[in-house]
């Protein structure tokens, strides 16, 4: 019994200005289509029994329709090749009301393809093996009456469980989003093992047990997976392989953060040249500088640091400096933000003119007031 078990494929994600040459559509938005478009391919040439997907098909509950038409092409071509296609709803696709209705509606209209995502617990059975569903539930107490209406079926030869949340244990598997579902491991609580639990939710592929996994997302949303693979994984139970299988996808790169305390903006900018890689043509690249003093910071360009880093895809800087009082600040600073700019202009000013300092002053708190 093979099957392929992915997740998390976010598809209409979009981000950054960027458009496609061949397409005309977000870059962001066709890398995620790009992966998506691999793994199908992946799965016509292996051929599994069948493929699980555990959630968070779409970035959102409510697609665009160039998302769902790719969407739709890809399941149909597992669905002609006569391959069953199992998906449950994460947190992402899952309507906050109920009347919107659901897209799995349609996605499950097609042959060969089994959905879960009424809030509820639902199983397919494929051949010798049952797949019991817990899609993304709206309420706690939905989660928690699904879990408990999973019954091993001892007639079937394996028994596999997907969900999508956060999985309870010594570490946190969370997103930090406000509707993440949190699980408790079902086989302490059913005395039962299963033969594979596939996960969906966090984005990092992890073998929580040999048998219970998140393959983690096929391409990656934020800085804050840098560095983490991207992929699916290939499990046969017969022969007891269970493995990860890396899929590509646009590389995406956080430095090591530079402490600016004691550099010029001149020094800034020759430690960022040190940074700055041929490894980086077409990534996502994120800089780090700490500490930047007060003065420093002023004379810092925008332009100087883009042109340091010309064949990236595109470049996240995050700052921070130390204050007129001596504190580092913990907030980021954005080169190109009203305050910097007022704060250069000023400076440029010929002294005597005006009272800078008090100008200065007056002019930041008004800039840095929430309005
Ligand atoms: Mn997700």
């Amino acid at each position: 019994m093979k099957f392929i078990h992915f997740s998390d494929t976010h598809l209409g994600f979009s981000d950054y200005h960027r458009i496609d040459s061949e397409t005309g559509i977000n870059q962001r938005e066709q890398d995620f289509y790009n992966a998506w478009q691999h793994i199908i391919e992946q799965v016509l040439i292996i051929k599994p029994d069948f493929v699980i997907h555990a959630g968070d098909l779409f970035h959102t509950s409510r697609p665009t329709n160039r998302a769902i038409a790719i969407a739709f092409e890809g399941i149909q071509q597992i669905s002609d090749s006569g391959i069953p296609f199992i998906i449950i709803s994460g947190n992402h696709s899952t309507p906050k009301i109920r009347s919107t209705g659901s897209i799995f509606e349609s996605i499950k209209l097609l042959p060969n393809v089994f959905a879960a995502y009424q809030s509820a617990y639902e199983k397919f059975k494929i051949k010798n093996s049952v797949i019991h569903c817990i899609p993304h539930c709206s309420l706690t107490e939905e989660l928690e009456a699904a879990f408990k209406q999973i019954k091993p079926d001892t007639k079937s030869t394996f028994n596999i469980l997907t969900t999508h949340g956060s999985w309870a244990g010594e570490k946190s598997f969370s997103m930090g989003e406000f509707n993440e579902q949190h699980i408790q491991d079902p086989e302490l609580v059913m005395g039962f093992k299963f033969n594979y639990i596939a996960l969906g939710h966090y984005h990092k592929h992890i073998e929580i047990k040999p048998h219970i996994i998140y393959s983690g997302s096929t391409e990656r949303t934020s800085f804050n997976e840098a560095g983490n693979p991207t992929g699916f994984m290939f499990v046969d139970l017969e022969k007891n392989k269970i493995e990860y299988k890396d899929t590509p996808s646009r590389s995406m790169i956080k430095t090591k953060p530079i402490d600016c305390s004691s550099l010029s903006s001149a020094e800034i900018y020759r430690e960022l040249e040190k940074l700055s890689t041929l490894e980086m043509q077409d990534a996502l690249v994120s800089v780090h500088l700490e500490n930047v003093q007060h003065d420093t910071l002023i004379k810092l360009e925008n332009r100087e640091i883009d042109n340091i880093f010309s064949q990236v895809f595109y470049l996240n800087k995050t700052i921070t400096r130390i204050t007129t009082t001596g504190k580092s600040e913990s907030n980021s600073i954005n080169l190109g933000s009203l305050p910097v700019e007022f704060e250069r202009y000023i400076d440029e000013i010929k002294e005597g003119e005006i009272k800078k300092d008090k100008l200065k002053t007056l002019g930041l708190e008004y800039l840095n007031k929430e309005i």
